[in-house]
Parts: structure tokens; C-alpha cells; sequence
């Protein structure tokens, strides 16, 4: 039987344990948290494995994505000989479904979802797996032949890749992001790249012509390569012309939709929807499916997410924005006078042109929590924002945002940081944003 170690038993290395255990190996598991291990002594199929313990006869090493490759427990591992895999590598060498993997710093889980609804729309058998929540492993194991695989992949997941490659790929975009965990931008956008290192002239990528890095990211691949912008007309791809989102061949130019049919905000957004347009159409889509979803889909939660209007004020829950180029999306989403909620863990990211522009749009109030607080009111001060304040909490946050706000001002939490100094993660901290929103008495 062949052996398995999976190192991290989060929602990751659950999803791992499983279809490894599915897939006939045995599985060890190595966690630091004291109550994952107890955790494991009750399960039946899984054993935890101790750092002292001895890795001879082990054939697979899989890593949780949030576990960092200079781990202890991960470098002594590599140094017995071991190839240290994330999940997204395990499966390139050990399924062949046909995929569509999609990075980016900003808007990978708003452009997996779409294309996922989209193939369902087009009635094709998907799977939308990777970091959006759900492990790709445990659906390989169970997905019918010629299931496509639509995978949202963080760099977290990338940095540890091989041999990966698929027949369809993107990178948004890519700004400065996870800078401590990678040791730096160069390191960051490598990690991202990797999306791209082993593509080939039977791949398709799709390229942002809007985004310098993913242009320079972009050269030297034999790939064949389908541009996308929402700045200018393009002579191939996807782009807005005429009020329009368009798809030009070498033959001819078909409207896809109209920029008025189209439910999500934002220009980001447009420049999601023009990336999911492409990496569909080049699947086999039908421009009609993708037109009908584009019209339907409201975007996914935790993404400036609309909560409503309670007290006279409008609210919005992005607690996905974990970095300043997310949270700078969202802020120049909607017009008019805003409070921002911000704050959280320490990347490494700077917040000065993050106020600058929150200044530029009309945010006169900004409430901080978290490690990162200290940083960005100092940043906030510089750019002129007039209100600044301090919560130790959530509850507190929006106690205070409400004191700062006028009627009619809309209240953003999008906190430019990861969650993890005070939440598990993102998902946590923007349930409990909305549920102290929803207890304040609902308006119109
Ligand atoms: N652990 C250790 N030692 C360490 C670090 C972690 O033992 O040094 C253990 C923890 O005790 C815990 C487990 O590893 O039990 C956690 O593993 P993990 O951090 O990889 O988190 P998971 O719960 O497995 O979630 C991961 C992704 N998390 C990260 O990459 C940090 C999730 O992405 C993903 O949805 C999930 O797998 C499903 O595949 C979240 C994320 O924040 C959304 N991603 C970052 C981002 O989008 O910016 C990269």
C-alpha cells in the first residue's frame, strides 16, 4: 500500500487525507495545533504523524498551502529526499480533466465563479475547486470523465509547483501581495507565474492587456494567447466597444452583452467578466450562455457584497478585500460619501496611495482594527482623511462607523489586510460584519 503524509489537516488537508485515503494510500497527518491532533487520535482511516518519526517508505508528501515551505517540518522532509506537492501539482500528475486554472491578485474568486456558472448555464459537467474553499482533490476523486475543472489558485498553492500546465489559463492581474510570506514581490509574482511556466503550444492563456506585469509575465510563451482590456479596442479578444462587451476573431466581432444588462459594479469587475468571456468562449461556450449568466450573476459573498440599507446608510461587505489593491476597488465601486471599516494582519503592504485614493473618493471616515491599525492611521493622517478612529472589535467597528456617518453614506468594511490576527479567516470576519449589520433596524 502506499504511503502518504499530508501536512496541515485545515480545510486543505481534510479534503486531501480523504481522497488520498480514496485513492488507496495510507494516510499519516502532521499538524502544529495541539487540539487538530487530538482531533485525529478519534478518526479511524488517519494517523498523526510525530516530527521525531522516521519518513522512509513514504511515497507522497502533500503541504496545505498555508504551511510554509521553510517549516521545519517541510524542509527535513525535502532534506530526506521528498518532493514537497500542493494539492493543484497532485492533481496535474495524477488526473486528466480538462482545465481552466485562474490566478490574479484581485477577482479570482468573482471570475472562477462566473465561468463555473457560466459551464453550468452551458449545461457541461464542472467542478469549481482550489482556493475559493472547496479542495480540488476530494471532487477529482469523485468527478465523471471529461468533468471540466475550473480552479481558482493562489500563489500559495503555485510556489510549490512542477510540471502544472492546462489547457486554459489567466492572471488577472498581479499587484504587491502575501510580500513577508514570499519574501518579496519578485518572489510573489514567480510564485504567480508558475501558472504559466510550463504552458505550451497546444494552451491557451488569457492576457490583461491592462496590467503591465501580466503583459511582461505574458512574453516568451509559446502558449496561444487571447487578449482581453476594458481600457481600449483590441484587434483580437474580448474588450467594450460602443457601450458593449465584444469578442473579436479573425472573422468577425459578436456582441456578448450590453454594459447595461450586465448586475455587477465595478470596473474590476468588468475586468472579470471579460476574462471569464474568453477563457469560455475558447472553451466552446456559446456567447448566448455567457450573455444569459453575466446578466443573472450577482457576485459571491464576502465580495462587496451588498448588505442593505439599515439605519439610512448602505452597507457593503467586502471582507475579501485583504490587500490595498482589492480594497482600492471596491472604494471607487460606488459614489459618494463613505465610512471604511480596514485593518487586520501584517503583510508587509504600505497604505499610503491605498488613503490617497480613499481620499480621492469620497472617504471621510475610517475605523481600524487589527495589527495593521497603527500603519494605516498614520497613512490615513498623511493623506487628510478627517476621521480616523480605533475598535478592538467588529461590534465595536460598526458602532463607531455609524457615529462617524451621515444618513445616506455608505458603510465599507473592505479591510486591505488578511484576517487572520483576529479571524480564522475571511469568511469569519464577514459573517460577523453582517451579523452586527443586521441588527441595526432595517431602511429604505
Ligand atoms: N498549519 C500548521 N503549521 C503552519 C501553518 C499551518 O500546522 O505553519 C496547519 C494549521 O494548524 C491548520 C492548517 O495547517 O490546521 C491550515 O492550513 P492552511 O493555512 O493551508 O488553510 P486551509 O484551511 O487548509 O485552507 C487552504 C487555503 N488557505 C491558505 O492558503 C492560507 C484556503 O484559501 C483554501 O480555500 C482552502 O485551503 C481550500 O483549498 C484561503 C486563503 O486565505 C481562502 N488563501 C490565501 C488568499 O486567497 O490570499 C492564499
Amino acid at each position: 500500500m502506499k504511503k502518504a503524509i499530508v501536512i496541515g489537516y485545515g480545510k486543505n488537508g481534510q479534503g486531501n487525507q480523504e481522497a488520498l485515503c480514496a485513492m488507496g494510500y495510507q494516510v499519516v497527518v502532521y499538524d502544529d495545533r495541539e487540539e487538530v491532533l487530538r482531533q485525529i487520535k478519534e478518526l479511524e482511516h488517519v494517523t498523526a504523524w510525530q516530527d521525531q518519526e522516521d519518513s522512509e517508505g513514504i511515497d507522497v508528501v502533500l503541504k496545505s498551502p498555508g504551511v510554509p515551505t521553510d517549516h521545519p517540518i517541510v524542509k527535513r522532509l525535502a532534506d530526506d529526499g521528498h518532493e514537497i506537492l500542493t494539492d493543484i501539482e497532485f492533481f496535474y500528475r495524477n488526473f486528466s480533466f480538462p482545465v481552466i486554472a485562474i490566478t490574479g491578485t484581485n477577482g479570482k474568486t468573482t471570475t472562477t465563479t462566473l465561468v463555473g456558472e457560466i459551464f453550468k448555464k452551458a449545461k457541461r459537467p464542472v467542478c469549481v475547486a482550489g482556493n475559493i474553499g472547496t479542495g480540488i482533490l476530494p471532487c477529482a476523486v469523485q468527478a465523471e470523465p471529461g468533468t471540466w475543472f475550473v480552479l481558482e489558485l493562489s500563489s500559495f498553492q503555485l510556489e510549490s509547483c512542477v510540471d502544472f500546465r492546462c489547457g486554459y489559463s489567466t492572471i488577472i492581474n498581479l499587484r504587491p501581495d502575501h510580500l513577508s510570506w514570499h519574501g518579496g514581490y519578485e518572489a510573489y509574482k514567480a510564485a504567480k507565474r508558475k501558472i504559466w511556466e510550463n504552458a505550451g503550444s497546444g494552451d491557451l492563456i488569457v492576457v490583461n492587456q491592462d496590467d503591465s506585469e501580466v503583459i511582461k509575465a505574458s512574453q516568451g510563451l509559446s502558449a496561444r494567447q487571447i487578449p482581453i482590456s476594458i481600457e481600449r479596442e483590441l484587434d483580437l479578444g474580448c474588450f467594450i466597444k460602443d457601450g458593449a462587451m465584444v469578442y473579436r476573431t479573425k472573422d468577425e466581432c459578436k456582441e456578448i452583452a450590453n454594459l447595461d444588462l450586465i448586475s455587477l459594479r465595478g470596473k474590476h469587475n468588468l475586468q472579470n467578466i471579460a476574462v471569464a468571456s474568453a477563457l469560455s468562449i475558447e472553451a466552446g461556450i456559446s456567447v448566448q450562455a455567457i450573455r444569459e449568466t453575466i446578466k443573472e450573476f450577482k457576485g459571491i459573498t464576502h465580495r462587496f457584497e451588498w448588505l442593505g440599507m439599515h439605519s439610512k446608510r448602505g452597507f457593503f461587505n467586502d471582507s475579501k478585500g485583504t490587500n490595498t489593491e482589492a480594497s482600492a476597488a471596491a472604494v471607487q465601486a460606488v459614489e459618494g460619501p463613505k465610512v471604511l471599516i480596514g485593518g487586520g494582519y501584517d503583510k508587509g503592504e504600505t497604505f499610503d496611495s491605498f488613503f490617497a485614493l480613499c481620499k480621492e473618493h469620497e472617504v471621510h471616515s475610517v475605523v481600524l482594527m487589527g495589527e495593521t491599525a497603527k500603519a494605516m492611521q498614520e497613512a490615513a493622517k498623511k493623506a487628510g482623511i478627517p476621521s480616523l478612529a480605533y475598535a478592538e472589535d467588529m461590534e465595536k467597528a460598526v458602532e463607531i462607523a455609524m457615529s462617524l456617518s451621515n444618513e445616506g453614506d455608505w458603510i465599507l468594511l473592505s479591510p486591505a489586510c488578511a484576517s487572520w490576527d483576529q479571524y480564522r479567516n475571511y469568511e469569519e470576519r464577514g459573517e460577523k460584519f453582517r451579523q452586527v449589520v443586521m441588527r441595526i433596524e432595517e431602511t429604505v
